[in-house]
């Protein structure tokens, strides 16, 4: 087995919609990205519950096609994915969160193993998990709570198959990505892992995605300060605030920002930081990729990428990526 090192903890809970982390952590973290220029700070304190719900909606706005396409390919090509996962292996999925994409796969899998769903959020995971229980009742299920992104306590297995869709990884830049392929292979040595992939696409399909009409992605963007005026007490003028989200096509990535309109003062942990009339707040990363340029990148983190399902507009990919034994 290679050794693997723990991502850092702001990479680690960038991939977790649903998994609020520490008051204390946003503090700190909101006072080095204050500090920082420019200024910018991790997606993840957007996964209040508030933050949750806005996601939520987003995944069902008409010009969010990631969620839609995705569970499109997944109830499609269930029977071809599952066939790649052999009998009686365990699945477990990353950030399992409301355990819903994976229903689609369990239906098609002819000789189902054990389901792991892993997930920072205890609670929700055991809501979760047991509704499946009832819906699935010869499945056995073993919720785990716990950082996916770290090294897992999974029970012993000789097949294990990792489930990671809704291109969370595109939150991650592209080292982070590789570091953190790397470290989930160790997970599922001898097995695979099924990801979902956003692909990079016209621009202007990416700025309707990110720029909804109904200003639902606005309203999660902004309520990173919401929150912040909330728990920390900073004082943010949230309605000064531009969403500002745009596609840059040299990284191949969608930015969020914030960007205040005019001059203003906030306070964190009692101290007071500036910022100018038209200054930015960087909020988010959104990668695309190309599918040879995930496989790619799959590759350096030691997988074989094997079969790939897209729509027939290639706006998502679906990869079956094997693991060496
Ligand atoms: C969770 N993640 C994959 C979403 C994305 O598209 O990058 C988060 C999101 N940000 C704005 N809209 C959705």
């Amino acid at each position: 087995m290679r050794a693997t090192t723990p991502l850092p903890p702001h990479v680690a809970s960038e991939l977790r919609p649903g998994a609020p982390p520490m008051v204390a952590d946003f503090e700190r973290e909101m006072l080095v990205a204050l500090s920082t220029r420019p200024k910018c700070i991790s997606p993840k304190y957007f996964y209040d519950a508030a933050g949750s719900r806005l996601f939520d909606r987003i995944c069902d706005l008409p010009e969010y096609y990631p969620t839609r396409t995705e569970v499109g390919l997944l109830a499609r090509h269930a029977r071809e994915m599952t066939a790649l996962f052999g009998p009686g292996a365990d699945l477990v999925e990353f950030g399992a969160g409301s355990v819903t994409k994976v229903r689609l796969l369990l239906d098609a899998w002819e000789h189902p193993g054990r389901f792991i769903p892993v997930d920072i959020s205890a609670e929700h995971l055991a809501d979760a998990s047991a509704q499946l229980c009832r819906d699935y009742p010869g499945l056995q299920v073993m919720p785990l709570a716990a950082d996916f992104t770290r090294p897992l306590a999974l029970p012993p297995q000789t097949r294990r198959i990792g489930f990671f869709p809704g291109s969370s990884i595109g939150n991650l830049g592209p080292i982070a990505a590789v570091r953190f392929l790397r470290q989930t292979l160790q997970s599922v040595l001898g097995g695979g892992l099924l990801i979902g992939v956003d692909l990079v696409k016209q621009p202007a399909r990416l700025h309707a995605a990110y720029n909804d009409s109904a200003g639902v992605t606005a309203a999660f963007n902004r309520n990173l300060l919401v929150r912040a005026n909330l728990e920390l007490g900073a004082g943010f003028d949230v309605d000064a605030f531009d969403h500002y989200a745009f596609y840059e096509p040299v990284q191949q990535r969608v930015e969020m920002h914030l960007v205040s309109r005019r001059a203003q003062t906030v306070c964190v942990a009692g101290r007071a930081f500036e910022f100018a009339e038209g200054e930015s707040l960087h909020t988010e990363n959104s990668y695309k990729y190309t599918i040879d340029g995930f496989r790619q990148l799959a590759r350096r983190a030691g997988f074989m990428p094997g079969a790939v399902w897209a729509d027939d507009e290639r706006l998502f990919s679906v990869h079956w990526l094997a693991a060496p034994a």
